[in-house]
């Protein structure tokens, strides 16, 4: 029998906390409109889809961000011990087997991003095996990429990982050349409040936290007038707000400028987000007054630490001196500093709680806002460490397992604090007024 409908699936999410910071399944998106061109009939269950019919009442905030539907579930085992709820976020579970049945798929194809959301691809796997006919079951995603060996040990028929370009059961190639990939499929979805893009895949820096060079040799780029064409015939369909997953989007400089410009040209008056940090070395004054011009709002810089010595560990990707200059760029673009946020890492091994706070206190004294992130070991990364299950590499679990709960409740608040008193237009202070 010849193969002709291809189920994509997004699974539900199993963690402590997700949120709708502008997520979208790209990489199904791109491989849909791949499988569409070989004439194969694709349909899409994406389980974080906020605005499925079946959600009622989704609240949205003035960038399209906001809550998953949830439900608390049981910790497995390994997670008992933290004393967070763990919940289940998506569609629930007869939904998602009303419409495998009623799409009657000859090949499933699962992804999964987070290697510790992985219980969601072992659930899609339960649900298929309940039904009586057995499709061809392909999982692939960052979590296969990073975890092969527990990812097959899961049971789909076969697994594949970034660079798999060939997809046997289908007989269609993923392009190595980011070039030749199509635009991301949005057609499946009937509203849209936002939709997720990128220009480019893959990062030239090798910070030792980081996935990104592992999952890719070198950064590949699209020709942007590509990308242009992609967010305008979204844009003309009425889609007026996007996020990049570029995890380099500034380099290089000119290639943005121009990318910028080209949106302008198209008379394209969309609004940007970069959910990724960017790169502050690379932001100068042309970068920010194109993005300005554009329409990037509320800016995300990526810092990490304002501690010297651990940035030299971290192998400099930026500099606090180049950070304050691309902050300097920005505000004088015409961004309010209250609108940048910066992110800082939170819980690396070797950085104490003094320097994760100084980097808050000197971060919130010039004025902009700090976005927390948590530190957890990515396995295949120079940082990976040794863990009995991966779903203790969870960021809000990781913390815990170090024995570190007090300490990062701590930088937490003062982090909420220090970003308030942004707001309010009050001094930042010093750490005693926060004790
Ligand atoms: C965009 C992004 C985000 C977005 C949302 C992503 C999403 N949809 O869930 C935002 C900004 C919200 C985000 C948040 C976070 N992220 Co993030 N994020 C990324 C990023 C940059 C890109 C992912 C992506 O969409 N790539 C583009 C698509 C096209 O690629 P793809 O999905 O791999 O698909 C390709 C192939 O895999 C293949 N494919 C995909 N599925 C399938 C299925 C089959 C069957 C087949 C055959 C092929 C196939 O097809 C595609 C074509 O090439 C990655 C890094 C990276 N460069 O990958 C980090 C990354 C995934 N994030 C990471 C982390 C740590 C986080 C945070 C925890 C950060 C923090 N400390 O706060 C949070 C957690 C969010 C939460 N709990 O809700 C880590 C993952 C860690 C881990 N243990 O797995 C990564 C790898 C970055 C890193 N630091 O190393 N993230
Ligand atoms: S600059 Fe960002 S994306 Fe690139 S390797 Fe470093 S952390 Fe990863």
């Amino acid at each position: 029998m010849s193969i002709k409908k291809v189920l994509l699936i997004n699974p539900p999410i199993y963690d402590f906390a997700a949120y709708d910071f502008w997520m979208k399944p790209l990489g199904l998106l791109y491989l849909s409109n791949i499988l569409k061109k070989k004439n194969y009939s694709v349909s899409l269950i994406d389980a974080t889809y906020r605005q499925d019919p079946f959600f009622s009442n989704v609240k949205s905030d003035d960038s399209g961000r906001g809550k998953f539907y949830s439900k608390e579930v049981e910790k497995p085992p390994v997670l008992r011990n933290i004393p967070r709820k763990y919940k289940r976020y998506g569609l629930p579970r007869n939904v998602i087997r009303e419409r495998i049945k009623d799409f009657s798929p000859d090949v499933v194809l699962v992804t999964c991003t987070m290697t510790y959301w992985y219980p969601g691809v072992i659930e899609v796997k339960e649900i298929i095996n309940s039904l009586g006919e057995k499709p061809t079951l392909l999982l692939g995603g960052i979590y296969p990429t990073l975890l092969s060996e527990h990812a097959k040990s899961i049971g789909y028929d076969r697994i594949y990982c970034i660079g798999d370009n060939w997809i046997d059961e289908l007989d269609i190639t993923i392009p190595e050349d980011f070039d030749l990939f199509p635009p991301p499929d949005y057609s499946h979805y009937d509203t849209l409040e936002y939709a997720a893009i990128t220009t480019s895949l893959g990062c030239p820096f090798r910070c030792p936290y980081c996935a990104t060079p592992q999952l890719y040799r070198e950064k590949k780029d699209k020709e942007i007038h590509q990308v242009i064409q992609e967010i305008e015939f979204l844009y003309k369909k009425g889609i007026h707000r996007f996020a990049f997953y570029d995890d380099a989007l500034l380099i290089p400089e000119d290639r943005f400028i121009e990318f910028c410009y080209g949106l302008k040209e198209k008379g394209i008056s969309a609004t940007f987000y970069t959910p990724n940090g960017l790169h502050s070395r690379f932001l100068s004054k042309k970068v920010a007054e194109a993005m300005m011009d554009a329409g990037f709002r509320e800016p995300r810089l990526s810092l990490e630490t304002t501690d010297e010595t651990l940035q030299k560990k971290l192998e400099f990707k930026t500099t606090y001196e180049e950070f304050l200059k691309a902050v300097d760029n920005l505000a004088d673009a015409g961004y309010s500093k209250s609108h940048i946020y910066v992110y800082l890492l939170a819980g690396l091994p070797e950085q104490d709680q003094g320097s994760i706070i100084k980097s808050i206190l000197d971060v919130g004294t010039i004025g902009v806002k700090i976005s927390l992130a948590e530190f957890s070991p990515i396995p295949k990364t120079p940082m990976e460490q040794s863990v009995p299950d991966p779903l203790l590499t969870n960021n809000s679990a990781y913390y815990h397992y170090r024995g570190l709960d007090k300490e990062m409740e701590f930088v937490k608040h003062l982090t909420l604090c220090v970003n308030k008193r942004i707001d309010l237009n009050i001094p930042v202070g010093k750490l005693s007024d926060y004790l």
